[in-house]
């Protein structure tokens, strides 16, 4: 049924997609490609039915999420879908007071500081996301063999957002209550990770059949500092989410020291910002791994023929890859013109055949 997590439910031409053979690190007829934040960012279509309506009401509506992560499917040949929603959702889900202001980003209302802030972390029970299971249903529909790839936050960065109260540009306080306060640093890490659980397993239950945690800030600490503070907790998200069967993808922004570090937390595909080339990477992490990137979304400005040239060299170095997943090396920029990567996907499926 509909609620029913194991693959065996999932339909032959959904299985074999490009995208779940590639995370599995099976042969591919292409390399497949999807872009993160395809969803919600310059498509006029987008904007045109945004206005009016708060982000994050927009990630209530079930006619809304379906509407939005399907436009990004029809403009552009991408292999995968991405759930529109936030990072924030489940902490507003859970009654935690924030708000995400245009133009700014995430701002929360009471800053977790102490034992006492805790308690806003509770329990995410499905009901608090019921919207999410219906978006989640009707997309699975609609999409057909096209799979919709599922997320959640990473735990250092929904960290991030509650201790500083809003986007941070060094991660002070968060690494301040990570250094001087370990034990209330473990236990806020402790149940985000398992928000970070509960959310990605709504939307397994309802048909997602991939899921990608955005750890997006974690590359702010050192290696020492991730197996310590930050491992244990991802390894506890990847191993809760490993029996739903789905592959598990794990990104983060500056994080090429830690490439080895986030593979072994557990995750199928590790991404890849634009950093570090995708040769590299597959050294840096260990075997057993497919790798997702990293074009610059930056490179998308440059005149077309800088762009299918540093394209081409991304597929190339994926190549030494197990499995490759082309994407951006990290969100789409705003201003990026549609058209670009229209063209950008047609063109990774092309060179990926000759
Ligand atoms: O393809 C998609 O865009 C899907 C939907 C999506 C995703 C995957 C949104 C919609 N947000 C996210 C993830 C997200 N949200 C991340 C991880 C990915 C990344 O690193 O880009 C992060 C860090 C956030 C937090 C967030 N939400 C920010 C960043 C602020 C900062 O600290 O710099 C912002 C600006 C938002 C708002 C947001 N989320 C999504 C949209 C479309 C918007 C803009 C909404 C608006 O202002 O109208």
């Amino acid at each position: 049924g509909p609620d029913d997590p194991s693959q065996n439910a999932q339909a032959p031409a959904l299985r074999d997609s490009p995208f779940l053979r590639a995370c599995r690190r099976e042969p591919v007829p292409h390399t497949p490609v999807w872009f993160m934040r395809q969803a919600g960012r310059s498509l006029p279509e987008y904007l045109r039915l945004r206005e009016g309506v708060p982000m994050l009401e927009s990630c209530t509506r079930p006619d809304m999420i379906v509407e939005i992560t399907l436009q990004p499917v029809r403009r552009y040949a991408v292999d995968a879908a991405i759930f529109f929603s936030d990072i924030m959702v489940p902490l507003k889900a859970i009654g935690v007071d924030l708000d995400i202001k245009p133009g700014v980003g995430p701002v929360i209302a009471d800053p977790i500081r102490d034992e006492a802030g805790l308690g806003a972390v509770r329990p995410l029970e499905p009901d608090d996301v019921s919207y999410v299971t219906e978006a989640v249903r009707g997309l699975a529909g609609e999409l057909g063999a096209t799979p919709l790839i599922g997320f959640a936050g990473g735990p250092f960065t929904l960290a991030s957002y509650l201790v500083e109260g809003g986007p941070s540009k060094n991660h002070d306080r968060t690494k301040a209550m990570m250094y001087g306060a370990p034990r209330l640093w473990d236990a806020l890490m402790g149940r985000l990770a398992d928000l970070t659980i509960a959310f990605l397993k709504v939307q397994v239950a309802a048909g997602a059949s991939a899921v990608q945690v955005f750890d997006s800030w974690v590359g702010a600490v050192s290696p020492q500092d991730y197996r310590e503070s930050v491992l244990p907790h991802t390894s506890r998200i990847f191993a809760e989410v490993a029996g739903l069967g789905v592959p598990r993808i794990h990104f983060g922004v500056g994080t090429g020291e830690l490439l080895g570090l986030m593979g072994e937390a557990g995750a199928d595909v590790v991404g890849v910002d634009w950093r570090v080339p995708l040769d590299e990477a597959v050294r840096r992490v260990e075997p057993g791994k497919a790798l997702q990137g990293n074009l610059d979304p930056s490179i998308l400005f440059a005149p077309w023929e800088t762009v299918e040239r540093r394209a081409r060299d991304v597929l190339a170095r994926g190549r030494t890859a197990e499995g490759h997943v082309f994407n951006l090396g990290h969100g789409v920029l705003p201003s990026t013109d549609p058209d670009v990567l229209a063209r950008l996907a047609d063109l990774v499926h092309e060179a990926s055949t000759e």
